[in-house]
């Protein structure tokens, strides 16, 4: 019986533990941009490793969010696209599409 309990609250333990360290914080600020006539707003952002940046598309044609030679996140029209900022993920992006679209994303150490 206490070796029952005593599982029971190691099991507790380690769910609290794992929910402390998960990557994807999904309620511990995910950072909004919106799409809209064809400009990232804002188009600078600051976040965390681990947070989730949602990119909300507005207009009625699909753009992206593109790293050159990194990442890219195709953002269909009316639709919502995500990326996970990662270490090192201070980077400037564009829209592949309409290349004047820029924004600028700051990973915060
Ligand atoms: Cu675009």
């Amino acid at each position: 019986m206490t070796a029952l309990l005593n599982r029971r609250q190691l099991l507790a333990a380690g769910a609290t533990l794992l929910a402390g360290n998960s990557p994807t914080r999904a309620h511990d600020g995910t950072v909004h941009v919106v799409i809209e006539k064809l400009a990232f707003l804002p188009a600078d952002i600051e976040v965390k490793a681990g947070q989730i940046i949602e990119w909300t598309n507005k207009d009625a044609f699909a753009h992206t969010a593109t790293v050159k030679s990194s990442w890219e996140v195709l953002i269909p029209p009316k639709e919502v696209a995500t990326h996970v900022a990662a270490a090192g993920d201070s980077v400037d992006y564009y829209c592949r599409f309409h290349p004047n679209m820029k924004g600028k994303i700051t990973v915060l150490v």
